[in-house]
């Protein structure tokens, strides 16, 4: 077809565009005003997105609610809707959801992660309203997976629903809920770039139909390109597929992390007259990958270190049921920091997100929710493999998406499983193996042009049973440092596995430790949740990866803490392995990634760890500024202090403070950071303002109680005019209770206790005050098991017997007589135990605990002046 047809063809699309917009298909989003209900008596009006565990999965009882859950509403649909096809689509229920329209059951889905949708044109009533029912089920189901998690399965519809409608002849909604169309690209490079479009149209009318597609190809700007254009015939209630190859473009414009340029697709379906009947458009992003054992990870043929996070899609107060705008920001911050990838964990998020990354030139692996373990049913594999089709299918377009994958430690099951005898073992294996053979073999053939990606986890299981040679690219999930072993085991592991393994292509895809705002340690160690052992890890493991050209990258555990019902640390219920908090406020390790990773500016930021900084005995301490810079300079309360010299984004100041407010300064380049220091320099207790202490006794990390704004200092033995325990009163042994704590916020304060310690002395000035002791039982049976505490979990399975019982007396005064706190309490209590004592002849105060059976336990103390 000659040129000025085109343009004829063209003038004429748009004319009748401009005429009939009525029959164009249309989408809407039904989300509010649903009622839901728990039982179907007792009805609650909610808006879509929901969950129904947004609470229950928070608070102090074992477990959440795992069940039914009901949905309903009623949409009108006019008499002029008569011709129309309509669908109902939901883009996420989870887990399992079953449609009814007016009564009629028209379809069931299985998997919480990926959209569905269903034909409901024969079901519904016009000129009036028709009622839409859901019922849906998040219980645990051997068939759907995923089986076992370290994340909650909230329950409930959270993300939109649409009511879509559309003239009898329209791009398929058949296949699998997809947009019914894929981008192939071919001879991309430099030089040229092409694009070839496979459509499905479907015509849902009793007689045959000629029609027009029209395909369009603009630039960022919107400059038409390119434009194809296909006259067909279709036969009566049939569907077709379409392949329509686009010359190629000369000199294209690549799309990579630091350019990421994007073109336009826009596809118009019209009816032989013209009449639009349908139209959709996408992102095109013109790039290449490719992964190599020896140099990594090249993109448009330049070798690229892939450095990034995982995200997890649930929120602060709102569980999986996010609103989308706050969903969009995590991408933005995540490119902020300076990440070129990110990994969708465990399952599809929101396609919008993927949109986002296109946009913003973020570089992303998506997998379906297949942890831990697999069934070994046909079942289990079937609904297996329609999610990774459905997965595919719908995220198949966006360019950012270059990796794709359907298993994460799937053998952490077999691992720790204690009960399983060899047999079932092996067996497990070979069936385990065969899932993830076809579903490789599904995700090459669907997905011809993506590098198809496993997790694992740090076990030779991988290795014997040869799963680990299977995808084209192997993420090792690496806890060195936290689980197990130091954090500079991980250069070791990673020169092993490539030595004995050189073909294979490899990559870091989760490590990190557990960080929480309020904990803080001067000398950070696994296992204490301290912001600066975080900064240790991740920087550590930066280092290493950084210096091996093998390892094609690494992307963190997690960009964001989340919710994990069963976890018992700091926060309950939550993983706080997060680079940013659970509401999305930065850890200060989130700002030092800022360092290394953002080139475009000068960068600097001062660390403070602590909201209250305690110094005891002298007034030095030292802080930690990041910066993408070599050097700077760093002011105190507005003076020069000392030049500063950046190593991996970090430089170390030790700083004399003065007591309240100080000001540090950090200039580099045309930049600069302030951060405000809150000192309290504590020499002697026995001062006229004394006012309040708080000691987290057993542990050498200091807690900030944010409710009560008191800080626990961290403990020690005891010198004059201070406090401590005295350590010739007992064996003084430090012991971590790794469990939830009921019945306190402050769980930090209960998760540490000194045992067997008879006497502990706090030097405060004569007066009255009220003193608070804390206490837990740490042998008593906790109701729930943390699977994720993996090396550190101790045995909770011990019986609740008596084991210990003291007498606690404040100087001459007992408090508490024959405490027995496993007899008391029912579960892991939090107690906290007040009395007030007037302290004369200054002689300090004293805590005895004297042990009557077993050995005595202490966790915490504060004292507050009365007077
Ligand atoms: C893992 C899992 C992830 C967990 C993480 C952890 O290896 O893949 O789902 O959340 O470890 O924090 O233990």
């Amino acid at each position: 077809m000659s040129h000025n047809i085109y343009k004829i063809i063209t003038l004429c699309l748009f004319i009748c565009v401009t005429f009939s917009f009525n029959s164009h298909a249309q989408s809407k989003t039904i989300n509010s005003g649903w009622h839901f209900s728990e039982d179907q008596s007792i009805w609650k009006i909610i808006n879509i997105p929901h969950t129904w565990n947004d609470k229950d999965a928070f608070d102090d009882e074992p477990g959440y609610r795992r069940g039914l859950g009901y949905y309903k509403k009623q949409i009108f649909i006019a008499s002029a809707e008569r011709d129309n096809i309509h669908y109902l689509k939901f883009n996420a229920v989870n887990q399992e959801a079953t449609v009814f329209i007016n009564g009629h059951k028209v379809g069931n889905h299985k998997g919480g992660y990926t959209a569905f949708n269903f034909d409901i044109t024969s079901y519904l009533k016009y000129d009036d309203y028709n009622l839409i029912e859901v019922t849906v089920d998040n219980s645990h189901n051997e068939n759907i997976p995923p089986l076992d998690a370290d994340f909650t399965f909230y329950g409930g519809i959270y993300r939109d629903v649409e009511f879509i409608s559309l003239p009898k002849q329209h791009i398929s909604l058949k296949d699998f809920a997809s947009d019914g169309y894929y981008v192939n690209y071919y001879n991309v490079s430099e030089k040229q770039a092409g694009v070839e479009v496979k459509l499905l149209v479907d015509n849902f009318d009793t007689s045959k139909s000629k029609n027009h597609l029209q395909l369009k190809i603009l630039d960022a700007k919107g400059n038409l390109i390119l434009e194809e254009h296909k006259g067909f015939k279709l036969g009566e209630s049939s569907s077709e597929e379409f392949n329509i190859k686009f010359p190629e473009i000369e000199n294209p414009k690549l799309w990579s992390p630091e350019h990421p340029y994007l073109y336009k697709l826009e596809i118009t379906l019209t009816d032989y007259n013209g009449n639009v009947l349908d139209s959709k458009s996408t992102n095109l992003g013109f790039r290449w990958t490719t992964v190599d054992s020896e140099k990594g990870f090249f993109l448009n043929g330049k070798p690229i270190k892939l450095v990034g996070v995982n995200r997890h899609q649930d929120y602060a107060n709102y569980g999986n049921a996010v609103p989308l705008s706050l969903q969009k920001n995590d991408i933005e911050l995540i490119k902020d920091m300076g990440s070129n990838v990110i990994r969708f964990a465990h399952y599809p998020h929101a396609r919008e997100l993927y949109k986002k990354c296109d946009e913003l030139g973020v570089l992303v692996w998506t997998e379906i929710p297949i942890v831990n373990k697999v069934t070994n049913t046909e079942a289990f594999f079937n609904v297996s493999k329609q999610m990774q089709k459905e997965h595919i299918k719908q995220y198949y377009n966006f360019p950012s998406v270059v990796m794709i994958g359907y298993m994460n430690e799937i053998f952490l099951r077999l691992d720790f499983d204690k009960e399983e005898t060899d047999s079932e073992k092996e067996n497990r294996k070979k069936y385990t193996y065969t899932l993830a053979k076809q579903l490789e073999d599904l995700t090459r053939t669907e997905a011809p042009n993506h590098i198809t990606v496993m997790a694992l986890h740090f076990n030779e299981l991988y290795n014997e049973t040869k799963i680990a040679d299977l995808p084209m690219l192997v993420g090792w999930n690496l806890y060195f440092g936290w689980y197990h072993d130091t954090i500079k085991d991980l250069g070791v592991f990673l020169d092993d596995q490539h030595q004995r393994y050189p073909n294979r292509c490899l990559l870091v895809s989760e490590y990190g430790p557990g960080a929480d705002v309020r904990v803080s340690a001067t000398e950070p160690s696994r296992y204490d949740y301290s912001q600066e052992y975080q900064l240790l890890l991740h920087s550590g493991y930066y280092n290493q990866v950084k210096d091996r050209d093998f390892v094609a990258g690494m992307t963190a555990w997690n960009f964001a803490d989340f919710g994990s019902e069963f976890r018992g640390e700091t926060i309950p219920h939550v993983n706080q392995k997060g680079l940013v908090q659970y509401n999305r406020e930065p850890k200060e390790v989130y700002y030092w990634y800022q360092s290394v990773l953002k080139t475009n500016e000068p960068f600097v930021h001062v660390a403070n760890y602590q909201k209250e900084l305690n110094l005891l005995e002298n007034n030095t301490h030292e802080i930690v500024v990041f910066s993408n810079q070599d050097k700077g300079k760093l002011y105190v309360n507005d003076e020069f202090f000392r030049d500063m010299n950046f190593e991996s984004g970090i430089a170390k100041v030790t700083i004399p403070f003065k007591e309240g407010i100080n000001t540090v300064r950090a200039e580099t380049n045309s930049t600069s950071d302030d951060t405000i220091f809150n000192v309290k320099i504590i020499k002697d207790l026995k001062t006229d303002d004394f006012d309040v202490l708080a000691i987290n006794v057993g542990t050498d990390i200091s807690f900030r109680d944010d409710v009560f704004g008191v800080t626990y200092l961290k403990d020690r033995s005891y010198t004059k005019n201070l406090f401590g325990y005295l350590p010739s009163s007992g064996k003084c042994k430090r012991e971590p209770v790794p469990f939830n704590v009921s019945n306190t916020i402050n769980e930090a304060v209960y998760q540490t206790v000194l045992v067997d310690c008879n006497t502990y002395k706090v030097d405060i000035p004569d007066g009255k005050y009220k003193v608070t002791l804390y206490f837990i039982e740490p042998q008593l049976k906790n109701k729930t098991k943390v699977l994720f505490n993996l090396t550190d979990s101790k045995d909770d399975s011990k019986t609740d017997v008596m084991h210990r019982i003291f007498d606690v007396k404040l100087n001459d005064k007992t408090i508490v007589s024959q405490f027995n706190m496993a007899k008391a309490y029912a579960d892991k209590y939090g107690i906290a135990e007040s009395s007030n004592i007037n302290i004369t002849n200054n002689i300090g105060l004293t805590i005895r605990l004297n042990a009557i059976i077993g050995e005595t336990v202490l966790s915490g103390i504060l004292i507050e002046k009365t007077d």
